[in-house]
């Protein structure tokens, strides 16, 4: 069925200008960062049909309960745990994301904080910033040589970071919760065996509740002294306490942080230790890459509004056929 109406959606948290623009080309656009999310919902609840979300504020049950005539939900970004799957499937709501067109980007990024973390990148430029090499030249650092990375997570972006990792000549394996035919990692059905068994740690996995403080006291105490452990996955992995507590206590050598419990808040012992690197939440923050994001939640939506279904939907809620009948 083809749309003749502009359709009523709702943004929460602003995109790329270029795809605020072709959103507000096709459709009635209210925007929260704007006219405020209860305001929107008070005055065009009933109307609205369709959410294209940046992921920072929640699509919540409540929110979805709120909005009786939503059929679909386009998440700006890969993960998507920060909306209620369960209550979208209920109404047989079509949730959306944006798989593949960041793979490259999130990995090439894991890499450079991979190599700053050990190479203790930011730190020795801090050294030069503040006239210290002056005094001292920098000491010397950690090293990539020797490693073997352990990989939590073997999807579309684990595999890229994978490759990379393979071609500086160390050792690569994984856990996820199955094994993949044909991948030349070796397999750790546990994610305690792997960590036993490497001094580098990877999160690439989802968050939510299935993942929630996977990586804890006993498997940063597993990855050793020698430990470094990097997270581009989601804050809610990793037990932020047990983390700074390892730091702190040296039970693991550094971290290398894109990705933080409660952001855009870091807790103020992660910021003191000399043994982090923090970064934004940042893996696909080019203006290359957020543009195809972008574009695919334009796209998702424009196809769902046009009667052609989604483009790509989330496991959790198939399409099951036409949008109306
Ligand atoms: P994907 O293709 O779905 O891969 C997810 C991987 O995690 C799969 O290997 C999956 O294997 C494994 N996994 C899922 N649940 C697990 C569990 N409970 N225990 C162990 N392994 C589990 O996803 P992707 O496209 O690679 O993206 C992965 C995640 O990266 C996203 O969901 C997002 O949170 C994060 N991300 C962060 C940034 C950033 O800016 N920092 C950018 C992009 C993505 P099994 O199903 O076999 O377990
Ligand atoms: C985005 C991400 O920064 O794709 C993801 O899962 O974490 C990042 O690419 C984020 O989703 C945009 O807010």
């Amino acid at each position: 069925m083809i749309e003749t109406e502009r359709a009523h959606i709702l943004s929460m948290g602003e995109m790329m200008p270029d795809v605020e623009e072709q959103l507000d080309r096709r459709f009635h656009v209210h925007r929260s960062a704007k006219s405020g999310l209860q305001q929107i919902v008070d005055a065009y609840g009933p109307l609205i049909r369709g959410i294209a979300t940046r992921g920072r504020e929640p699509t919540t049950a409540d929110l979805i309960a709120r909005l009786p005539a939503l059929e679909v939900v386009a998440n700006f970004g890969v993960g998507y745990d920060s909306i209620d799957l369960a209550a979208a499937a209920e109404r047989g709501i079509v949730v959306t994301n944006t798989p593949d067109v960041l793979n490259d980007e999130v990995a090439d990024f894991t890499l450079a904080l991979l190599l700053s973390t050990i190479r203790r990148l930011p730190q020795a430029d801090r050294h030069v910033r503040t006239g210290r090499w002056l005094e001292s030249a920098f000491p010397l650092s950690p090293t990539l040589r020797g490693r073997t990375v352990g990989i939590l997570g073997m999807g579309r972006i684990g595999k890229a970071v994978a490759q990379r990792i393979s071609a500086f000549d160390v050792p690569v394996v994984y856990h996820a919760r199955r094994e993949q035919e044909g991948l030349p990692y070796r397999y750790y059905p546990t994610l305690l065996a792997m960590a036993q068994e490497v001094d580098t740690l990877i999160a690439i996995v989802p968050g939510g509740a299935a993942t929630r403080h996977i990586i804890n006291a006993e498997i940063l105490s597993a990855l050793g002294p020698n430990g470094i452990l990097i997270n581009v996955a989601r804050g809610s992995v990793v037990d932020e306490s047990a983390l700074i507590a390892a730091l702190q206590n040296r039970t693991i050598l550094a971290a290398g942080l894109d990705v933080f419990a409660n952001e855009p808040h870091v807790p103020a012992e992660l910021i003191a230790l000399d043994n982090t690197v923090l970064l934004p939440h940042i893996g696909s923050a080019t203006h290359h890459t957020r543009g195809r994001m972008g574009q695919l939640v334009v796209d998702n939506l424009i196809s769902w509004f046009s009667g052609n279904g989604p483009i790509t939907p989330v496991p959790e809620t198939p399409w099951q056929g036409p949008s109306r009948p």
